[in-house]
Order: structure tokens, then C-alpha cells, then sequence
């Protein structure tokens, strides 16, 4: 019952939901659609992505949402945007002819879980800090690039604390492995909200990375298409220029794996709901995000 047909894409679902939703759309796309387990998380739910592929091993796009919590139309546009993929391209020719994408829609299970059950606003991991009583690491300041440096925090009861070393969260961990051991990712995208940005590195410096022109120039031309849909603004530049100094980033550790096009997303709004965007605004979200999306993609494909 709940098929790709009945599902409502523009409602918040909670975690149980969203991964029978997954099985739902691999029964449904099967010759297109798997799903793998990458690791668990630190209260033990699996750690599931969506692979998107029509054979072999290609070279990949990475796209994770929901790394922190209460961005919740970050995990429903992931949702929105694995049932696009799996039904616009079935079976017309397509980026997946030359590339694989992989989704991981739930980054930070045990976040999500905790934002429906007791607090809508937690960011964090819930992981055990020893020696405090606050739970939890940001798990887009715990990443081996410029670990520990501005913009992260060394007090476990900050939302932005770093962690005690670099992977120490096991969902980065994870991830980390994941995309290692592929070897062949040309695209790592991470969805956050809110504040309308695309970004690129760095984060951890104000300095240009060395392909700052050619990501600036993917990056407008992605938000101009984005913004040809509903008129919504975005900004675009790296990091450290556009919102803020901040080290151990997902997009910052990629980039500097050698993975160029590394791109973070800050969806709607710009603060008037914030991490409580109205669900009417999901579907809206992920299919302007959609076209920014298919313009890197397709970017990535022909470079
Ligand atoms: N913003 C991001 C954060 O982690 C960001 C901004 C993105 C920083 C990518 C570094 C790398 O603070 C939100 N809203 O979480
Ligand atoms: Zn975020």
C-alpha cells in the first residue's frame, strides 16, 4: 500500500516509514534500483543507499541528505529525488548510461529518529560523549579535513562540537569507507537546510580551492535553473565566503580525496520557518533542488 503511486512525497515521514518506502521503490525498480547496507549506526540502524544504476560499475555520483537531523525537507527531498531518478529513468536514455548514482537519504539515523520521538531540533549524532552528560557530535565538523579548526567546537555540548577524532562517528565512518573503497565517485553532494545556498569548498579555509572558477561557474549556472522554477533565490560560493568558516565538512574531506565536483546544498527558506519549512513546500523544494542537481550531474558526465 505504501507504493511509489500512494506515497505521499509532500508529508514528512518518519525513519520506519521511509525505509519501507525504500523497499517498496527496489521491488517496483528492480532492474534499476538497489539497496545496499553500508554500516550501522551508532544505536545500531542500518545505514541503507540507494543505488541507482543500469550495470556494471560506472563512475558515481554521491548524494547524501539528512547528515544533520532536524533538516527534515533535506531527508524529503532525498526521498522525492531517489523516486524521480528510479521513474524518469527507467527507460529512456540517460545520465545512467554512463554513471551510477548513489543516494543515502538517511545519513544520521539515530538524529532522525530522535527529532520525531523527543526533540525536533537535535542536529547531532547521539553517540556518548564520555565525561559529559551531553550526547552527540556534528557530524558535518567530523570529517578528516582541517579537523578541529574554526568553526567546530571542542565542548561536547555544542551543536557544532567536532568529536574527539576524526571518523570517530561511526556514520561518517562508514560513509568515509564506502566511498574509498568504490574509488571511482567524480561528485559528492551533501543536502542540508536551510538558508538558499550552493556551495563549494572550502570550508575549513577562506582560501579558493584550486578549481574555485570552474565550481563557481557549475554552481550559477545549476542555481539559475533551479531559480527558473518557482523564482526561489539562491546564492552561490565556497563555504567560508558565502556562511561561514567551518572545519571537518563533508564536501571539504571529498574534495580534498580528489573528488572535485564536491557541492553542499542549503534548501529553503531563508529563516522565516527555518527547520520547520511547511510540508507544502516539499515537493516545491525538491523539484527546484531537482534541476540544480541534473545540471551538476549532467556537467559531470560530460567532463
Ligand atoms: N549548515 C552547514 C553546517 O554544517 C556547511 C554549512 C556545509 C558547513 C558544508 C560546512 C560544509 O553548518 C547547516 N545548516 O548545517
Ligand atoms: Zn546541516
Amino acid at each position: 500500500e505504501r507504493s511509489g503511486r500512494s506515497f505521499n512525497f509532500g508529508a514528512y515521514h518518519r525513519l520506519e516509514t521511509i525505509y519501507s518506502w525504500m523497499d517498496t521503490l527496489v521491488a517496483e525498480h528492480s532492474t534499476l534500483v538497489t539497496k545496499l547496507e553500508i554500516g550501522r549506526s551508532y544505536e545500531n540502524r542500518p545505514m541503507y543507499v540507494l543505488k541507482f544504476s543500469k550495470g556494471g560499475n560506472k563512475p558515481a555520483i554521491w548524494i547524501d541528505t539528512g547528515i544533520h537531523s532536524r533538516e527534515w525537507v533535506s531527508q524529503a527531498t532525498g526521498v522525492w529525488t531517489a523516486n524521480k531518478i528510479a521513474t524518469d529513468y527507467s527507460s529512456d536514455a540517460s545520465l545512467l548510461d554512463n554513471m551510477d548514482i548513489y543516494m543515502l537519504i538517511l545519513a544520521n539515523p539515530d538524529g532522525y529518529d530522535y527529532t520525531h520521538n523527543r526533540n525536533r531540533m537535535w542536529r547531532k549524532t547521539r553517540s556518548e560523549n564520555p565525561g559529559s552528560r551531553c550526547r552527540g557530535v556534528d557530524p558535518n565538523r567530523n570529517w578528516d579535513a582541517g579537523f578541529g579548526g574554526p568553526g567546530s567546537s571542542r565542548n561536547p555540548c555544542s551543536d557544532s562540537y567536532h568529536g574527539p577524532s576524526a571518523h570517530s562517528e561511526i556514520e561518517v565512518k562508514n560513509v568515509v569507507n564506502f566511498i574509498k573503497s568504490h574509488g571511482n565517485f567524480k561528485s559528492f553532494i551533501s543536502v542540508h537546510a536551510y538558508s538558499q545556498l550552493l556551495m563549494y569548498p572550502y570550508g575549513y579555509s577562506c582560501n579558493n580551492a584550486a578549481h574555485q572558477a570552474e565550481l563557481d561557474a557549475i554552481g550559477t549556472a545549476a542555481v539559475e535553473k533551479l531559480t527558473s522554477l518557482h523564482g526561489t533565490r539562491y546564492k552561490v560560493g565556497s563555504i567560508c565566503n558565502i556562511i561561514y568558516q567551518a572545519s571537518g565538512g563533508s564536501i571539504d574531506w571529498s574534495y580534498d580525496e580528489g573528488i572535485k565536483y564536491s557541492f553542499a546544498f542549503e534548501l529553503r527558506d531563508t529563516g522565516k520557518s527555518g527547520f520547520l519549512l511547511p510540508p507544502t513546500q516539499i515537493i516545491p523544494t525538491a523539484s527546484e533542488t531537482w534541476l540544480a542537481l541534473k545540471h551538476i550531474m549532467e556537467y559531470v558526465r560530460d567532463h
